[in-house]
Protein backbone atom coordinates (compact mmCIF):
# COMPACT_ATOMS: atom_id res chain seq x y z
CA UNK A 1 0.00 0.00 0.00
CA UNK A 2 1.27 3.43 -1.11
CA UNK A 3 0.46 6.55 1.24
CA UNK A 4 1.77 10.02 0.94
CA UNK A 5 2.93 10.98 4.23
CA UNK A 6 4.03 14.55 5.40
CA UNK A 7 7.56 15.32 4.00
CA UNK A 8 10.82 16.44 5.56
CA UNK A 9 12.87 18.28 3.10
CA UNK A 10 16.39 16.06 3.46
CA UNK A 11 18.62 19.30 4.84
CA UNK A 12 15.44 21.48 6.14
CA UNK A 13 18.60 23.38 7.85
CA UNK A 14 20.17 24.16 4.92
CA UNK A 15 17.37 25.42 3.37
CA UNK A 16 16.64 28.40 5.41
CA UNK A 17 13.01 30.17 5.83
CA UNK A 18 12.74 30.71 2.31
CA UNK A 19 14.08 27.55 1.39
CA UNK A 20 11.25 25.47 3.83
CA UNK A 21 8.38 28.34 2.20
CA UNK A 22 9.24 26.67 -1.18
CA UNK A 23 9.25 23.14 -0.04
CA UNK A 24 5.79 23.41 1.67
CA UNK A 25 4.14 25.39 -1.51
CA UNK A 26 5.96 22.23 -3.41
CA UNK A 27 4.47 19.63 -1.00
CA UNK A 28 1.25 20.92 -0.49
CA UNK A 29 0.90 21.51 -4.42
CA UNK A 30 1.99 17.67 -4.50
CA UNK A 31 -0.50 16.46 -2.13
CA UNK A 32 -3.48 18.08 -3.52
CA UNK A 33 -2.63 16.14 -6.76
CA UNK A 34 -1.75 12.99 -5.35
CA UNK A 35 -4.29 10.61 -5.83
CA UNK A 36 -1.67 8.24 -7.04
CA UNK A 37 -4.12 6.01 -9.23
CA UNK A 38 -5.11 8.94 -11.68
CA UNK A 39 -1.60 9.25 -12.85
CA UNK A 40 0.19 7.48 -15.58
CA UNK A 41 2.11 4.49 -14.66
CA UNK A 42 5.63 6.01 -15.20
CA UNK A 43 4.61 8.95 -12.87
CA UNK A 44 3.55 6.54 -10.36
CA UNK A 45 6.84 4.92 -10.35
CA UNK A 46 8.87 8.43 -10.28
CA UNK A 47 6.70 9.54 -7.38
CA UNK A 48 7.60 5.92 -5.06
CA UNK A 49 11.17 6.36 -6.04
CA UNK A 50 11.07 9.93 -4.54
CA UNK A 51 8.31 10.17 -1.83
CA UNK A 52 8.48 9.08 1.88
CA UNK A 53 7.34 5.87 2.39
CA UNK A 54 6.53 3.67 4.98
CA UNK A 55 8.16 -0.15 3.64
CA UNK A 56 8.50 -3.30 6.54
CA UNK A 57 12.50 -3.13 7.42
CA UNK A 58 14.34 -5.89 8.44
CA UNK A 59 18.27 -4.83 8.93
CA UNK A 60 20.00 -8.80 9.33
CA UNK A 61 23.60 -9.47 10.45
CA UNK A 62 26.02 -11.71 10.62
CA UNK A 63 28.59 -12.09 13.37
CA UNK A 64 32.13 -12.70 12.01
CA UNK A 65 31.14 -13.58 7.87
CA UNK A 66 34.04 -12.77 6.06
CA UNK A 67 34.04 -11.21 2.86
CA UNK A 68 34.26 -14.47 0.75
CA UNK A 69 31.62 -16.60 2.55
CA UNK A 70 29.43 -16.85 0.36
CA UNK A 71 29.13 -18.88 -3.08
CA UNK A 72 28.34 -15.85 -4.82
CA UNK A 73 31.62 -14.56 -4.15
CA UNK A 74 33.07 -17.60 -5.64
CA UNK A 75 33.86 -19.31 -1.92
CA UNK A 76 35.37 -22.81 -2.86
CA UNK A 77 33.45 -25.17 -0.70
CA UNK A 78 30.59 -23.12 1.24
CA UNK A 79 27.02 -22.99 -0.51
CA UNK A 80 25.02 -20.26 0.20
CA UNK A 81 21.76 -20.77 -1.90
CA UNK A 82 20.14 -18.31 -0.39
CA UNK A 83 22.05 -15.34 0.26
CA UNK A 84 23.22 -15.94 -3.58
CA UNK A 85 18.83 -16.06 -4.12
CA UNK A 86 18.60 -12.59 -2.77
CA UNK A 87 21.69 -11.05 -4.13
CA UNK A 88 19.98 -12.12 -7.25
CA UNK A 89 16.56 -10.59 -6.15
CA UNK A 90 17.69 -7.30 -5.10
CA UNK A 91 21.09 -5.44 -4.65
CA UNK A 92 24.65 -6.56 -3.98
CA UNK A 93 27.00 -4.08 -3.09
CA UNK A 94 30.51 -5.30 -3.57
CA UNK A 95 32.70 -2.90 -1.95
CA UNK A 96 30.33 -2.74 1.35
CA UNK A 97 32.31 -1.73 4.73
CA UNK A 98 31.43 -2.49 8.43
CA UNK A 99 32.00 0.36 10.76
CA UNK A 100 35.21 -1.30 12.60
CA UNK A 101 36.58 -4.36 11.95
CA UNK A 102 34.77 -5.75 15.03
CA UNK A 103 31.30 -6.43 16.64
CA UNK A 104 29.84 -3.42 18.92
CA UNK A 105 31.46 -0.47 16.92
CA UNK A 106 29.69 -1.86 14.02
CA UNK A 107 26.61 -2.52 16.02
CA UNK A 108 26.61 1.32 17.38
CA UNK A 109 27.15 2.66 13.38
CA UNK A 110 24.36 0.46 12.33
CA UNK A 111 21.93 2.10 14.80
CA UNK A 112 23.70 5.60 14.78
CA UNK A 113 24.78 6.47 11.17
CA UNK A 114 27.88 7.57 13.14
CA UNK A 115 31.90 6.23 13.15
CA UNK A 116 32.03 3.78 16.23
CA UNK A 117 34.95 6.14 18.46
CA UNK A 118 32.03 9.40 18.51
CA UNK A 119 29.58 7.00 20.13
CA UNK A 120 31.48 5.85 22.76
CA UNK A 121 32.13 2.43 21.46
CA UNK A 122 35.74 2.30 21.07
CA UNK A 123 36.05 -1.36 20.43
CA UNK A 124 34.02 -4.72 22.07
CA UNK A 125 32.29 -4.80 24.79
CA UNK A 126 31.44 -0.96 24.98
CA UNK A 127 28.48 0.44 25.80
CA UNK A 128 26.95 3.16 23.62
CA UNK A 129 25.95 6.26 24.72
CA UNK A 130 22.75 6.64 26.26
CA UNK A 131 23.13 10.44 24.47
CA UNK A 132 23.21 8.99 21.19
CA UNK A 133 20.28 9.38 19.26
CA UNK A 134 19.15 6.24 17.77
CA UNK A 135 17.65 4.99 13.73
CA UNK A 136 14.56 2.93 16.02
CA UNK A 137 14.08 5.56 17.99
CA UNK A 138 13.55 8.11 14.56
CA UNK A 139 11.19 5.04 13.50
CA UNK A 140 9.20 4.75 16.68
CA UNK A 141 8.58 8.95 15.97
CA UNK A 142 8.16 8.10 12.23
CA UNK A 143 4.96 5.32 13.27
CA UNK A 144 6.87 2.55 13.40
CA UNK A 145 6.58 -0.61 15.33
CA UNK A 146 10.57 -1.84 16.60
CA UNK A 147 11.63 -5.42 18.08
CA UNK A 148 15.56 -6.45 18.25
CA UNK A 149 16.30 -10.12 17.76
CA UNK A 150 19.47 -12.13 18.71
CA UNK A 151 23.25 -9.91 19.73
CA UNK A 152 22.93 -6.66 21.05
CA UNK A 153 26.86 -6.28 22.22
CA UNK A 154 25.86 -2.33 22.93
CA UNK A 155 25.29 -2.66 26.83
CA UNK A 156 28.80 -2.46 27.92
CA UNK A 157 29.08 -6.47 29.00
CA UNK A 158 32.35 -9.06 27.74
CA UNK A 159 31.84 -12.84 27.19
CA UNK A 160 29.73 -15.06 26.06
CA UNK A 161 26.12 -13.98 25.62
CA UNK A 162 23.68 -14.11 28.55
CA UNK A 163 20.80 -12.42 28.94
CA UNK A 164 19.84 -9.04 29.15
CA UNK A 165 18.48 -7.93 32.79
CA UNK A 166 15.60 -6.07 33.00
CA UNK A 167 17.81 -3.88 35.09
CA UNK A 168 20.02 -3.18 32.37
CA UNK A 169 21.31 0.68 31.85
CA UNK A 170 21.77 -0.56 28.31
CA UNK A 171 19.17 -2.48 27.25
CA UNK A 172 17.69 -2.41 23.41
CA UNK A 173 14.05 -1.06 25.11
CA UNK A 174 16.31 2.32 26.10
CA UNK A 175 17.85 2.84 22.84
CA UNK A 176 14.29 2.60 20.86
CA UNK A 177 13.54 -0.92 20.59
CA UNK A 178 9.68 -1.57 21.35
CA UNK A 179 10.30 -5.24 21.93
CA UNK A 180 13.53 -7.29 22.30
CA UNK A 181 14.42 -11.09 22.63
CA UNK A 182 18.16 -10.14 23.32
CA UNK A 183 21.68 -11.56 24.34
CA UNK A 184 24.59 -9.69 25.31
CA UNK A 185 27.06 -11.46 23.29
CA UNK A 186 27.50 -14.40 20.99
CA UNK A 187 25.04 -17.13 21.70
CA UNK A 188 24.64 -20.36 20.00
CA UNK A 189 22.55 -23.51 19.41
CA UNK A 190 20.18 -24.06 22.66
CA UNK A 191 20.22 -20.42 24.13
CA UNK A 192 19.02 -18.46 26.84
CA UNK A 193 17.16 -15.32 25.10
CA UNK A 194 15.86 -12.03 27.37
CA UNK A 195 12.20 -11.60 25.83
CA UNK A 196 11.88 -8.38 27.34
CA UNK A 197 13.66 -9.05 30.44
CA UNK A 198 12.46 -12.26 31.03
CA UNK A 199 14.57 -15.35 31.00
CA UNK A 200 13.69 -17.85 27.67
CA UNK A 201 15.31 -21.20 27.40
CA UNK A 202 15.42 -22.04 23.25
CA UNK A 203 15.98 -25.07 21.38
CA UNK A 204 17.86 -25.31 18.13
CA UNK A 205 19.90 -23.20 15.97
CA UNK A 206 20.28 -19.75 17.16
CA UNK A 207 19.96 -18.45 13.65
CA UNK A 208 16.66 -20.19 12.93
CA UNK A 209 15.39 -19.53 16.57
CA UNK A 210 15.42 -15.64 16.18
CA UNK A 211 14.53 -15.61 12.44
CA UNK A 212 11.35 -17.36 13.58
CA UNK A 213 10.82 -14.83 16.52
CA UNK A 214 11.55 -12.21 14.06
CA UNK A 215 9.38 -13.30 11.80
CA UNK A 216 6.09 -13.62 14.44
CA UNK A 217 6.51 -10.15 15.36
CA UNK A 218 6.92 -9.57 11.84
CA UNK A 219 3.67 -10.69 10.65
CA UNK A 220 1.73 -9.39 14.03
CA UNK A 221 2.60 -5.74 12.81
CA UNK A 222 1.60 -6.67 9.49
CA UNK A 223 -1.67 -8.21 11.02
CA UNK A 224 -2.76 -4.68 12.58
CA UNK A 225 -1.04 -2.65 9.68
CA UNK A 226 1.70 -0.96 11.49
CA UNK A 227 4.90 -1.02 9.74
CA UNK A 228 7.80 -2.35 11.29
CA UNK A 229 11.64 -2.34 12.16
CA UNK A 230 13.40 -5.08 12.83
CA UNK A 231 17.07 -5.67 13.52
CA UNK A 232 18.04 -9.23 13.43
CA UNK A 233 21.65 -9.71 14.53
CA UNK A 234 23.08 -13.27 14.73
CA UNK A 235 25.70 -15.44 16.70
CA UNK A 236 26.51 -17.10 14.02
CA UNK A 237 29.34 -17.76 12.37
CA UNK A 238 30.94 -16.63 15.46
CA UNK A 239 32.93 -19.08 17.89
CA UNK A 240 32.05 -21.35 19.69
CA UNK A 241 31.43 -23.68 16.36
CA UNK A 242 28.59 -25.39 17.03
CA UNK A 243 27.05 -26.77 13.98
CA UNK A 244 24.37 -29.13 13.54
CA UNK A 245 25.53 -32.80 12.79
CA UNK A 246 23.88 -32.63 9.48
CA UNK A 247 25.02 -28.95 8.46
CA UNK A 248 28.94 -30.11 8.71
CA UNK A 249 28.12 -32.91 6.63
CA UNK A 250 30.04 -31.33 3.44
CA UNK A 251 33.13 -30.15 5.74
CA UNK A 252 33.82 -32.95 7.09
CA UNK A 253 37.50 -33.16 5.56
CA UNK A 254 37.99 -29.86 6.97
CA UNK A 255 39.35 -29.74 10.70
CA UNK A 256 36.61 -28.94 13.70
CA UNK A 257 36.84 -25.55 14.13
CA UNK A 258 36.59 -24.75 10.22
CA UNK A 259 34.05 -27.72 9.96
CA UNK A 260 31.69 -25.99 12.59
CA UNK A 261 32.19 -22.84 11.46
CA UNK A 262 30.97 -23.31 8.06
CA UNK A 263 28.18 -25.68 9.40
CA UNK A 264 27.22 -22.56 11.22
CA UNK A 265 26.90 -20.59 7.80
CA UNK A 266 25.25 -23.08 6.48
CA UNK A 267 22.12 -22.94 9.33
CA UNK A 268 22.39 -18.97 9.06
CA UNK A 269 21.92 -18.81 5.21
CA UNK A 270 18.60 -21.55 5.94
CA UNK A 271 17.40 -18.63 7.92
CA UNK A 272 17.63 -16.65 5.22
CA UNK A 273 16.02 -18.50 3.17
CA UNK A 274 13.24 -19.07 5.76
CA UNK A 275 12.85 -15.61 5.84
CA UNK A 276 12.23 -14.40 2.54
CA UNK A 277 9.77 -17.74 1.71
CA UNK A 278 7.64 -16.30 4.92
CA UNK A 279 7.27 -12.55 3.97
CA UNK A 280 6.50 -13.74 0.81
CA UNK A 281 3.81 -16.21 2.47
CA UNK A 282 2.79 -13.42 4.16
CA UNK A 283 2.45 -11.30 1.19
CA UNK A 284 4.28 -8.98 2.64
CA UNK A 285 7.51 -8.87 0.31
CA UNK A 286 6.95 -6.36 -2.04
CA UNK A 287 6.42 -3.67 0.88
CA UNK A 288 9.39 -5.05 3.26
CA UNK A 289 12.68 -3.99 2.35
CA UNK A 290 15.57 -6.32 3.79
CA UNK A 291 19.31 -5.14 4.27
CA UNK A 292 21.70 -8.42 4.88
CA UNK A 293 25.37 -7.37 5.85
CA UNK A 294 27.63 -8.57 8.51
CA UNK A 295 29.31 -6.87 11.17
CA UNK A 296 32.99 -7.35 10.17
CA UNK A 297 35.77 -9.57 7.99
CA UNK A 298 36.43 -12.99 8.42
CA UNK A 299 38.55 -14.74 10.46
CA UNK A 300 42.11 -15.97 10.45
CA UNK A 301 42.64 -20.03 11.47
CA UNK A 302 39.75 -21.15 9.49
CA UNK A 303 40.38 -23.46 6.33
CA UNK A 304 39.10 -22.77 3.30
CA UNK A 305 40.32 -19.39 4.25
CA UNK A 306 37.24 -16.33 4.78
CA UNK A 307 38.34 -13.02 3.04
CA UNK A 308 38.04 -13.53 -0.53
CA UNK A 309 41.60 -13.35 -1.18
CA UNK A 310 41.23 -9.67 0.86
CA UNK A 311 44.52 -8.76 3.43
CA UNK A 312 44.04 -8.66 6.65
CA UNK A 313 41.18 -10.60 8.87
CA UNK A 314 38.48 -9.51 11.81
CA UNK A 315 40.24 -6.69 14.01
CA UNK A 316 42.54 -5.09 11.24
CA UNK A 317 41.82 -1.70 8.94
CA UNK A 318 43.03 -3.73 6.05
CA UNK A 319 40.23 -4.86 3.38
CA UNK A 320 39.80 -8.53 5.04
CA UNK A 321 39.14 -6.86 8.47
CA UNK A 322 36.46 -4.68 7.08
CA UNK A 323 35.01 -5.33 3.98
CA UNK A 324 31.78 -7.77 4.57
CA UNK A 325 29.04 -8.88 2.18
CA UNK A 326 26.25 -7.07 1.44
CA UNK A 327 22.74 -7.30 -0.13
CA UNK A 328 19.37 -5.17 -0.02
CA UNK A 329 16.20 -6.61 -1.21
CA UNK A 330 12.82 -4.86 -1.90
CA UNK A 331 11.11 -6.57 -4.82
CA UNK A 332 8.84 -3.25 -5.44
CA UNK A 333 11.22 -0.77 -5.77
CA UNK A 334 14.84 -2.71 -6.31
CA UNK A 335 15.56 -4.55 -10.24
CA UNK A 336 17.12 -7.75 -9.18
CA UNK A 337 20.62 -8.55 -10.24
CA UNK A 338 21.86 -5.42 -9.45
CA UNK A 339 25.61 -5.37 -8.25
CA UNK A 340 26.87 -1.79 -7.05
CA UNK A 341 30.83 -1.38 -7.09
CA UNK A 342 29.58 2.33 -5.01
CA UNK A 343 32.32 2.49 -2.19
CA UNK A 344 29.17 1.78 0.83
CA UNK A 345 29.36 1.19 4.57
CA UNK A 346 26.98 0.29 7.39
CA UNK A 347 26.78 4.37 8.02
CA UNK A 348 25.02 4.68 5.30
CA UNK A 349 21.99 2.78 6.45
CA UNK A 350 20.82 5.73 8.41
CA UNK A 351 21.22 8.57 5.54
CA UNK A 352 19.49 6.21 3.25
CA UNK A 353 16.56 5.05 5.54
CA UNK A 354 15.54 7.84 6.89
CA UNK A 355 15.41 9.68 3.51
CA UNK A 356 12.91 6.55 2.53
CA UNK A 357 10.53 6.74 5.21
CA UNK A 358 10.38 10.48 5.64
CA UNK A 359 11.41 10.79 9.17
CA UNK A 360 11.94 13.79 10.83
CA UNK A 361 15.47 14.97 9.30
CA UNK A 362 16.72 16.29 13.53
CA UNK A 363 15.81 12.92 14.89
CA UNK A 364 19.32 12.01 14.57
CA UNK A 365 22.47 13.53 15.82
CA UNK A 366 23.63 16.24 13.33
CA UNK A 367 27.17 14.84 12.67
CA UNK A 368 26.66 11.95 10.61
CA UNK A 369 29.10 9.44 8.40
CA UNK A 370 26.73 8.19 5.95
CA UNK A 371 25.03 8.87 2.68
CA UNK A 372 22.00 7.88 1.30
CA UNK A 373 22.10 5.04 -1.19
CA UNK A 374 18.98 5.24 -2.15
CA UNK A 375 20.59 6.51 -5.66
CA UNK A 376 22.49 4.09 -6.01
CA UNK A 377 19.68 1.46 -5.18
CA UNK A 378 17.09 2.66 -7.45
CA UNK A 379 20.62 2.54 -10.23
CA UNK A 380 22.73 5.08 -10.13
CA UNK A 381 26.55 4.76 -10.81
CA UNK A 382 28.49 8.01 -9.49
CA UNK A 383 31.42 8.55 -7.11
CA UNK A 384 30.86 8.71 -3.37
CA UNK A 385 31.14 12.43 -2.34
CA UNK A 386 32.18 11.72 1.49
CA UNK A 387 35.11 9.88 2.60
CA UNK A 388 34.34 6.26 4.57
CA UNK A 389 36.40 7.15 7.92
CA UNK A 390 37.49 4.46 10.40
CA UNK A 391 39.25 4.68 13.53
CA UNK A 392 39.76 1.62 15.73
CA UNK A 393 42.65 1.40 18.55
CA UNK A 394 44.64 4.01 17.78
CA UNK A 395 45.02 3.11 14.16
CA UNK A 396 43.03 5.22 11.43
CA UNK A 397 41.68 5.17 7.37
CA UNK A 398 40.05 6.26 5.35
CA UNK A 399 38.35 5.26 2.45
CA UNK A 400 38.01 8.01 -0.78
CA UNK A 401 36.33 5.79 -3.94
CA UNK A 402 38.99 3.44 -5.12
CA UNK A 403 42.31 5.37 -2.45
CA UNK A 404 42.89 4.00 0.87
CA UNK A 405 45.46 5.66 3.20
CA UNK A 406 45.81 4.07 6.40
CA UNK A 407 47.44 5.71 9.77
CA UNK A 408 49.02 2.54 11.14
CA UNK A 409 50.95 1.94 14.13
CA UNK A 410 50.51 3.28 17.96
CA UNK A 411 53.82 4.97 19.26
CA UNK A 412 55.79 4.97 15.46
CA UNK A 413 52.64 5.76 13.67
CA UNK A 414 53.06 5.18 10.00
CA UNK A 415 51.10 5.99 6.65
CA UNK A 416 50.02 3.34 3.62
CA UNK A 417 47.99 4.41 0.66
CA UNK A 418 46.38 1.89 -1.67
CA UNK A 419 44.33 2.06 -4.71
CA UNK A 420 41.58 -0.81 -3.91
CA UNK A 421 40.65 -0.90 -7.93
CA UNK A 422 43.65 -1.99 -9.12
CA UNK A 423 45.15 -3.82 -6.47
CA UNK A 424 42.13 -4.76 -4.11
CA UNK A 425 44.92 -7.15 -2.21
CA UNK A 426 46.54 -3.95 -0.96
CA UNK A 427 49.84 -5.47 -2.02
CA UNK A 428 51.57 -2.55 -3.35
CA UNK A 429 51.93 0.51 -0.94
CA UNK A 430 51.74 4.03 -3.30
CA UNK A 431 52.43 6.56 -0.48
CA UNK A 432 55.50 7.31 -1.44
CA UNK A 433 54.89 6.88 -5.30
CA UNK A 434 51.78 8.98 -5.59
CA UNK A 435 52.38 12.10 -3.07
CA UNK A 436 49.76 13.79 -4.60
CA UNK A 437 46.98 11.45 -3.48
CA UNK A 438 48.86 10.88 -0.55
CA UNK A 439 48.66 14.95 0.22
CA UNK A 440 45.41 15.22 -0.60
CA UNK A 441 43.91 12.08 1.51
CA UNK A 442 46.25 13.12 4.53
CA UNK A 443 43.97 16.46 4.42
CA UNK A 444 40.85 14.35 5.04
CA UNK A 445 42.68 11.97 7.11
CA UNK A 446 43.50 15.55 9.45
CA UNK A 447 39.61 16.42 8.83
CA UNK A 448 38.55 13.70 10.37
CA UNK A 449 40.22 13.36 13.09
CA UNK A 450 39.36 16.77 13.74
CA UNK A 451 35.82 16.18 13.54
CA UNK A 452 36.28 12.59 15.89
CA UNK A 453 38.25 15.05 18.57
CA UNK A 454 34.74 17.03 18.50
CA UNK A 455 33.03 14.48 19.16
CA UNK A 456 35.32 12.69 22.29
CA UNK A 457 34.89 16.33 23.53
CA UNK A 458 31.21 15.77 23.89
CA UNK A 459 30.85 18.57 21.31
CA UNK A 460 27.88 17.03 18.97
CA UNK A 461 25.49 16.26 22.14
CA UNK A 462 23.03 18.94 23.23
CA UNK A 463 25.28 19.25 26.70
CA UNK A 464 27.95 19.76 24.99
CA UNK A 465 29.58 17.51 26.52
CA UNK A 466 30.19 13.69 27.53
CA UNK A 467 27.88 11.92 30.52
CA UNK A 468 30.30 10.38 32.42
CA UNK A 469 28.54 7.54 33.76
CA UNK A 470 28.67 5.09 31.09
CA UNK A 471 29.75 1.68 32.43
CA UNK A 472 33.03 0.91 31.48
CA UNK A 473 33.08 -2.84 29.54
CA UNK A 474 33.58 -5.56 32.40
CA UNK A 475 32.37 -9.18 32.32
CA UNK A 476 28.65 -9.80 33.65
CA UNK A 477 29.90 -12.91 35.86
CA UNK A 478 31.66 -10.19 38.06
CA UNK A 479 28.71 -8.13 38.28
CA UNK A 480 26.14 -8.19 41.22
CA UNK A 481 22.98 -8.13 39.27
CA UNK A 482 24.01 -11.71 37.48
CA UNK A 483 25.25 -13.05 40.93
CA UNK A 484 21.80 -15.24 41.34
CA UNK A 485 22.46 -16.73 37.90
CA UNK A 486 25.70 -17.86 37.98
CA UNK A 487 25.55 -21.30 39.96
CA UNK A 488 22.10 -22.48 37.82
CA UNK A 489 23.83 -21.09 34.72
CA UNK A 490 27.48 -23.05 35.91
CA UNK A 491 25.84 -26.45 33.98
CA UNK A 492 25.35 -25.06 30.63
CA UNK A 493 27.41 -25.64 27.88
CA UNK A 494 28.07 -22.15 26.58
CA UNK A 495 29.11 -20.92 30.35
CA UNK A 496 31.68 -23.30 31.51
CA UNK A 497 34.73 -22.02 30.41
CA UNK A 498 33.50 -18.78 32.45
CA UNK A 499 32.18 -20.26 35.29
CA UNK A 500 33.80 -23.63 35.42
CA UNK A 501 35.49 -23.81 39.40
CA UNK A 502 33.12 -21.41 40.73
CA UNK A 503 30.79 -22.18 43.60
CA1 LIG B 1 31.65 -10.12 15.01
Amino acid sequence: MRRIRCMIPPAAAQLGWFGIFCWGLFTSSLSLLANPQDAPAADREDQDAASPQSPNIVLVMADDQGWGETSYNHHPRLKTPNLDQMAAAGARFDRFYAGAPVCSPTRASVLTGRSNRRTGVESHGYALRLQERTLPQALQAAGYSTGHFGKWHLNGLRGPGVPILSSDSHHPGNFGFDHWLSVTNFFDRNPLLSRDGRIEDFRGDSSEIVVEEALQFIAGQAARKRPSFTVIWFGSPHSPFVALDADTEPFMDLNETSRNHYGELVALDRSIGRLRAELRSLGIERETLVWYCSDNGGLPKITPETVGGLRGFKGQLYEGGVRVPAIVEWPSHIEPTRIAKFPACVMDMVPTLVELVGAQADSLLGVQDGTSLWPILRGATERRNKVIPFSYQDEFAIIDNEFKLLQLGKASKHYELYNLEQDPGESEDLFEANPSIARRMLVDMQAWQTSLNRSLSGLDYPEQSVNAENPEPSRWETQERYQPYLKSWGQRPEYQSVLNGRD
